[in-house]
């Protein structure tokens, strides 16, 4: 059976995604911070086998003590999802806060980094997978005040390509999906829980669900070794730039 480790899993894209490739028939790793947000995910896609994981992408030791206490079996995983992150803040840069700039730098970059690193070593042993990173419209484009985080996602960008090239002769495979406004705890986390404000993003039009992510990466990540879909960039249908919306 084929296995698919899937970071930030407990919440929007991540847990998507999970859940689709359950049913498209792999046994999963899903991790995130949030324990019993996860628990409910394996109660719901009983009897799948998923392992859950608990730890901060930022925090290397626990990533990596995390992956070494895995069966050797889960731990070279067929597919990789470095899904984890997200964005902390939406301010001109002379009025950002250092700390969310860690924060989105230390995630949506290093995390990436630390992941990948503690499961490549059985993935390449195996001389097949796939690694599926999440990126974003704003690692493509830049929008006012989106600063650290569209820096983040670009430095995403730049790795799977990197990445790509470096694990092209262990039989790994590398893609992204950029998606562009997508329903999720996302702006509630970037609004630090301003709920109100985060409602707003995705007022007056019809916002991606996760589960429209999560179906194009079932697809990337199911085509056969000959094919690799290296990038996919996924708009909503109201949606021409990140922030060029028609809204009604
Ligand atoms: P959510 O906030 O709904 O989900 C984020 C997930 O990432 C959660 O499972 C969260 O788990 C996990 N996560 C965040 N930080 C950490 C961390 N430091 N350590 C471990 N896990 C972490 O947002 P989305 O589903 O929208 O976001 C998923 C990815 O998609 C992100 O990389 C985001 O940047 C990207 N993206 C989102 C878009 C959108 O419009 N929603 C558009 C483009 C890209 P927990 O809190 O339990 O740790
Ligand atoms: C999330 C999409 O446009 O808010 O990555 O940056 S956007």
């Amino acid at each position: 059976m084929k296995t698919a480790f899937i970071t930030g899993a407990s919440s929007g894209i991540g847990r998507a995604t999970a859940v689709a490739l359950a049913k498209a028939g792999y046994q999963l790793v899903v991790t995130g911070r949030r324990r019993e947000r996860l628990d409910e995910l394996v109660a719901e896609l009983a009897p799948v086998q998923v392992h859950v994981l608990t730890f901060d992408v930022r925090d290397r030791a626990a990533v990596d003590a995390a992956v070494a206490a895995l069966p050797e079996a889960l731990r070279a995983p067929d597919v990789l999802v470095n899904n984890a992150g997200g964005a902390h803040g939406l301010n001109p840069i002379q009025a950002g806060d250092p700390a969310d700039w860690d924060e989105m730098l230390d995630a949506n970059v290093r995390g990436l980094l630390n992941v990948t690193h503690a499961l490549l070593p059985g993935m390449t042993a195996r001389k097949t997978g796939f690694v599926l990173n999440i990126g974003s419209i704003a690692g493509q484009e830049a929008y006012a005040n989106g600063n650290v985080y569209c820096a983040s996602k670009a430095a995403v960008q730049m790795l799977t390509k990197t990445m790509r090239l470096d694990l092209l002769p262990t039989g790994v495979r590398v893609a992204e999906v950029n998606p562009g406004a997508v329903e999720t705890e996302f702006s509630q986390v970037r609004f630090k829980g301003d709920e109100a404000r985060a409602a707003k993003v995705y007022e007056g039009f019809e916002p991606l669900k996760p589960e429209d992510i999560a179906e194009v990466i079932v697809f990337m990540v199911t085509r056969p070794p000959h094919v690799t879909i290296a990038e996919v960039l996924v708009l909503a249908g109201a949606q021409g730039a990140a922030t060029t919306i028609n809204r009604k």
